[in-house]
């Protein structure tokens, strides 16, 4: 690629990738609503709310691939989620619309399916069942992706991520931990692949003990290399096991479960 835009380059996921995605394009286009430091040679940073519409149409011009990772990654106020994971999901579909149709790869969340239970497998065919409005608003972004494949033929691909962090934290992400070299191998194929459509992965390592089945995306090529078992020993050490009936125990979106809504 020319030019690969990177939105939430400020933020854990957005870090680790600036460096670990930089073959994949000539340039890299950094954008947050905060500082991201100084621009490298092959780097332009641009900071700019994605809830502001005219911002994002002037950010995805000249870009023919998008990573998006920008907008609110937890629980929160619904005006903090609308401005950012509603409003900013459309603002930046309507700008690809508007400018060739990168290749999109969308930062869903397992909090769009955060209400099946841990003793189930599930595969991308299932029904969403978000388990707070931050988990309605990737199944809002999926809907969008969707609408935006079949009536256009934008494409995306929906990763509901697990849990991308250098390590798995807790009993749960055992099952939900994604390394983040596996997610950019995953990112790397994504691009790579001539056809992509608009389909639904699931952003997890090869955990022994996963709760999703990934086999209707085999044709992508991704083969995770790491298993969140290597880490069992240190978990089990570090961190007390929750009682059976705890939600993140019973529920594959763990504590998010339990939580409230959040006023403003
Ligand atoms: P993060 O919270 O560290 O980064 C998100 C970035 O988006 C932040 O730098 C923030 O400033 C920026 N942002 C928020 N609202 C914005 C707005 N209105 N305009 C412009 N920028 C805005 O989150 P993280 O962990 O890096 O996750 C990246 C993406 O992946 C998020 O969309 C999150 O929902 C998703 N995700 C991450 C998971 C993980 O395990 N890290 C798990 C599931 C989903
Ligand atoms: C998410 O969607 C969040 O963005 C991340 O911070 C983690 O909480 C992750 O899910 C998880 O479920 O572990």
């Amino acid at each position: 690629m020319k030019r690969l835009l990177i939105t939430g380059a400020a933020g854990g996921l957005g870090t680790v990738m600036r460096e670990k995605l930089a073959h994949l394009a000539d340039t890299l286009r950094l954008s947050d609503m905060t500082e991201m430091g100084e621009a490298k040679p092959n780097e332009e940073i641009v900071i700019c709310d994605l809830g502001d519409a005219a911002a994002v149409e002037e950010l995805v011009k000249d870009c023919d691939g998008i990573v998006h990772f920008g907008g609110k990654s937890t629980e929160g106020p619904w005006s903090v989620i609308n401005n950012a994971n509603i409003q900013g999901v459309m603002n930046l579909y309507e700008a690809a619309r508007k400018n060739g149709m990168p290749r999109i790869v969308f930062a869903s969340s397992n909090h769009a399916i955060g209400f099946y239970k841990q003793d189930q497998v599930i595969d991308n065919t299932v029904y969403p069942r978000p388990d707070g409005l931050y988990g309605v608003s990737k199944v809002f972004g999926e809907a969008v992706a969707n609408a935006y494949h079949d009536k256009f033929g934008q494409e995306t691909a929906i990763v509901r991520i697990g849990s991308s962090f250098p390590e798995p934290r807790n009993h749960r992400m055992l099952s939900t931990w994604m390394s983040y070299d596996d997610f950019a191998g995953m990112i790397t194929r994504i691009f790579d692949v001539p056809k992509l459509g608009c389909p639904i992965i699931y952003g997890a390592s090869d955990n022994t003990a996963s709760f999703w089945d990934n086999s209707n995306i085999a044709w992508l090529g991704w083969k995770p290399q790491d298993n969140a078992e290597s880490f069992r020993a240190k978990v089990d050490a570090s961190t007390a096991k929750p009682s059976p009936d705890a939600p993140d125990v019973v529920f594959q979106g763990g504590m998010f479960c339990a939580d409230t809504i959040h006023e403003d």
